[in-house]
């Protein structure tokens, strides 16, 4: 995978905000550099409501030439023939889906050394490394880690693909990047932005 793809990287689902398609509309016009469709939490979307939503963010996606990269349903991502998935440490094993996906992005969380180690064994395309900081987007996230981790994992492996995650915004970005990310993965400065625009042009470094 390309590591300019992780620069700005935009998570979304119904949860996330009001208007979703537009809010990616928006993003994608303001140069998202890849999208993950994360449909989870009360209230989520299921059944065929679920599938015509992602295949709404997917044809947005695709219309702006934007890697659309699915959260951990394996299924959904070779149903829709989706450019990737995002998967956790708890969910299918990455060695399964590159089998029934040879060519498709992988990305993996990881929050420690033997974590990291094991993905890129294993043939992920990028790992995400997570939370930095405080974040209210993920119920069940980790304490925050900090820029620790991250710099150790750029040490440790110089050109592998890594996006920060987890409370990023305009002001911490900056930190994120110069401490080894290659982009920064992003939920609620993008969704709750009155300027997307402007908040993407942050994010990206530009401004
Ligand atoms: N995984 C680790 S933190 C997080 C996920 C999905 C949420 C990131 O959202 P925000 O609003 O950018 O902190
Ligand atoms: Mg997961």
């Amino acid at each position: 995978m390309n590591r300019n793809d992780l620069s700005v990287y935009f998570i979304m689902g119904m949860a996330n905000s009001k208007e979703p398609l537009e809010t990616l509309e928006k993003a994608l016009q303001a140069g998202i550099t890849c999208f993950q469709f994360r449909e989870k939490g009360e209230n989520c979307l299921t059944g065929e409501a679920y599938e015509s939503f992602a295949r709404a963010c997917q044809n947005l996606c695709r219309s702006y030439g934007v890697p659309f990269i699915v959260n951990d349903d394996v299924e959904l991502a070779l149903k829709l023939e989706a450019d990737g998935i995002h998967v956790g440490q708890d969910d299918l094993a990455i060695t399964e889906f590159r089998a029934l996906a040879k060519d498709k992005i992988i990305g993996v969380s990881v929050h420690n050394e033997q974590e990291m180690a094991f993905a890129v064994q294993s043939g992920a395309d990028y790992v995400g490394i997570g939370p930095i900081y405080p974040t209210k987007s993920k119920k069940d996230a980790k304490p925050p880690a900090g820029l620790e981790f991250l710099r150790k994992a750029r040490s440790l492996y110089p050109q592998f693909p890594i996006v920060g995650i987890g409370g990023i915004n305009e002001k911490n970005a900056g930190d994120v990047r110069s401490s080894g990310a290659d982009g920064v993965a992003v939920i609620s400065v993008i969704c709750e932005s009155p300027n997307i625009e402007n908040t993407i042009q942050e994010l990206s470094g530009e401004k």
